[in-house]
């Protein structure tokens, strides 16, 4: 048994009745799981900053939190909601550039070798060139962008409509992650109703060219309902899955919806 040092006796009693009914209640592992990471940092900074602590107003904070989290959940998909378009003359130039690395570590594909791969839940799994991406009908879409490290940006992205590319590769609509393998080793994933929602795009164009390196060549996920970090760039592998994947942010704490 692992003790952190100022949580002994029944206080960890507490918090393992507290995961355990959060567990209950919350059906879906990854929101399960996410809890249980927010429910860790929420009760041992509950902890340690009390020095009396009160067995029920512990769990009532844990059990709030359970049902806030709940809640936001529930609410924030209306796969039928659309996030609102601008005109090309709102695009912001130049683009932001973001990643858990400086711009001039930009992974550089190869692009006459690129092969996207497909996994898991899906009855086609060959692999897709770029030229045979580009072959599919495209659409093109001007988004706003918006980044938890508070910044905002609006840009205009083209590429595959991802329901259309789900459905030909025979993927099943019915599981619950699409997950995503990057060339600079980011991952995310998704839940299904975001990866079928009609703004959510397997992107090869930034402003009607070929995306540039930063912006994620050869590929990226591009959902204006979802913030920054869930929209992979440089993707390498696309899995289909009802495994919860996690994320490279997911997994320090960030939530994992992480969207509208
Ligand atoms: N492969 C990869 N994708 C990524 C990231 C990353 O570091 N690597 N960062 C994410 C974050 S936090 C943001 S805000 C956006 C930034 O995309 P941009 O450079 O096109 O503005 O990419 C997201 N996708
Ligand atoms: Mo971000």
């Amino acid at each position: 048994m692992k003790h952190s040092p100022w949580l002994v006796g029944n206080k960890d009693i507490i918090l393992k009745d507290a995961r355990t009914e959060v567990s209950r209640h919350v059906e879906q592992p990854a929101r399960r799981a996410f809890l249980q990471r927010s429910l860790t940092l929420g009760g041992l900074s509950l902890l340690s900053g009390c020095s009396l602590v009160d067995e029920n107003s512990v769990e009532t904070a844990l059990m709030a939190m359970s049902r806030f989290n709940d809640k936001a959940q529930a609410w924030l998909f209306d796969p039928n909601r659309l996030a609102p378009t601008y005109p090309d003359s709102m695009i912001t130039r130049p683009f932001p550039f973001n990643a858990f690395y400086g711009e001039d570590e930009a992974p550089v594909v190869d692009e006459a070798g690129y092969q996207l791969e497909i996994t898991g839940l899906v009855a086609d799994r060959k692999k897709w060139s770029l030229a045979e991406l580009r072959a599919l009908p495209q659409t093109d879409q001007v988004t706003r962008h918006i980044c938890v490290e508070g910044w905002s940006a609006i840009g205009k992205w083209g590429g595959v409509p991802f329901a259309d590319f789900l459905r030909r590769i025979g993927a099943d609509l019915s599981a619950k992650y699409v997950g995503f393998k990057c060339a600079d080793d980011y991952y995310t994933s998704i839940d299904m109703p975001t990866a079928l929602h009609p703004q959510t795009l397997l992107t090869l164009t930034y402003d009607s060219r070929p995306l540039p390196t930063k912006y994620g060549f050869p590929m990226k996920l591009r959902m204006p309902t979802k913030l920054g970090y869930k929209n992979p760039k440089h993707i390498q592998a696309i899995f289909v899955t009802n495994t919860y994947p996690g994320g490279y942010w997911e997994d320090q704490g960030y939530n994992w919806f992480g969207g509208s």
